[in-house]
């Protein structure tokens, strides 16, 4: 048994949680939560200030190369479970409208919606959980069949903000009103506001704007009048094109690259997917802090599993070249070469 059992307090607990999660022993990180609820801790604390935290600490593990893929997806695996378990002894009975949670197509972090849903079921709602990437059309004739009071729709990724701005006007055409949440937004919530949606930050916060349809349709409208100028279209056309080049670009100016690994081929065509694709976001929502943000991550994730330097710097500078007719794209461009740390230029 790894963890205190005694712990009266999410906070107290976390420690003796996080090594549960750490050694994969789920029945134990189980006890854990059911032993708070049964010290009379409420089941939203549970979930948002131990379950919440120590997976958010699991990427943080993750990103700094200390926690393998494998040990990741266990520790996932495990707050899934315990979610589970603290939802089933908690029981509660629906005394409101039905709410459908979802996450955007193409997303896969269900498990914060997961605890969003389960923060508004807690506080009444009839919620139905439809999880991991759903397909707009089908999210859509979902909504209608149930009739839905709201929807919640979850972004984890900032790279899918186009997609999730079609899926959000989608709903709006079926006239469910919409609240959107994750990391995916802005950790102020700053591309919701430019999508024109209601964002709420938290399960708590989305429970409120919930409550008050009001506040949830009064949203002031999308600002995304740049997108006339056909930037973001021709970047998504030039996909392929410009992850082709930007490869066959490495291989020639950084040695190293030459001897890649199969493997180390697939993870670089993924990275330079994710280049392009957050360069494409950043041009769609206008706000080259998208895309700053993501080149600091990359590079640290990079640094942290010894891939040389020049790994993000080359194909910047190769995409700067290649899209010279960009104005926007290379003005994103240049501030994310400029955020880059020294170890990297
Ligand atoms: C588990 C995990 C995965 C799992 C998800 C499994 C699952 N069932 O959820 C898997 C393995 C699928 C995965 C895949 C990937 N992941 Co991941 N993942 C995570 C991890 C470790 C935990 C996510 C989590 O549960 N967080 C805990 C929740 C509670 O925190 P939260 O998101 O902040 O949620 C709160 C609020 O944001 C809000 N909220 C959240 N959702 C919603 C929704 C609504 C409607 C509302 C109102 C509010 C709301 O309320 C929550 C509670 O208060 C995070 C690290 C992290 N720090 O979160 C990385 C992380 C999100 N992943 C990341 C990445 C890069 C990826 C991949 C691209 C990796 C890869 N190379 O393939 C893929 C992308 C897959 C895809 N297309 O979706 C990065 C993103 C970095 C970035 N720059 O954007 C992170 C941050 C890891 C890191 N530290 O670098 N991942």
């Amino acid at each position: 048994m790894t963890a205190a059992m005694t712990a009266v307090d999410p906070t107290d607990a976390y420690v003796g949680y996080l090594d549960c999660l750490a050694d994969a022993d789920e029945y134990a990180a189980i006890d854990v939560a059911i032993g708070l609820l049964d010290a009379g801790v409420p089941a939203e604390r549970v979930l948002l200030d131990l379950v919440a935290p120590a997976q958010a600490e699991v990427g943080e593990r993750w990103a700094r190369n200390e926690w393998s893929v494998a040990q990741e997806h266990a520790a996932t695996h495990i707050s899934e479970q315990v979610v589970a378990a603290v939802a089933a002894h908690a029981n509660p009975r629906p005394t409101g409208g039905r709410v459908v949670v979802a996450c955007m197509d193409g997303e896969w972090h269900a498990l914060p919606p997961r605890l969003v849903a389960e923060v508004l079921r807690l506080r009444g709602w009839q919620v139905t959980f439809l999880g991991a990437s759903v397909p707009a059309a089908h999210l859509v004739s979902y909504l209608h069949r149930y009739d839905a009071h709201a929807v919640a729709l979850a972004c984890a990724l900032p790279m899918r903000l186009p997609h999730a701005h079609r899926m959000i006007e989608a709903c709006r055409r079926s006239d469910v009103p919409v609240v959107v949440g994750g990391r995916g937004f802005g950790a102020d919530g700053r591309w919701a506001r430019r999508l024109g949606v209601a964002w709420a930050p938290n399960a708590p916060a989305a429970a409120e704007l919930i409550a008050d349809e009001r506040a949830l349709r009064g949203v002031p409208p999308a600002r995304l009048t740049h997108l006339a100028d056909d930037e973001y279209a021709s970047l998504v056309r030039r996909r392929g094109e410009l992850i082709d080049s930007a490869l066959a670009d490495l291989r020639d100016r950084v040695p190293a690259a030459r001897a890649y690994s199969p493997t180390q081929l697939d993870a670089t065509v993924s990275d330079l997917g994710h280049i392009v694709d957050f360069l494409a976001a950043a041009v769609y929502v206008d706000d080259p802090s998208l895309f700053t943000e993501f080149v600091e991550w990359l590079s640290e994730i990079l640094l942290s599993r010894g891939v040389p330097a020049g790994a993000v710097a080359r194909p910047l500078d190769h995409f700067g070249v290649a899209l010279r007719d960009f104005p926007r794209a290379g003005r994103v461009l240049a501030l994310g070469r400029a955020a880059l740390p020294a170890a990297d230029r």
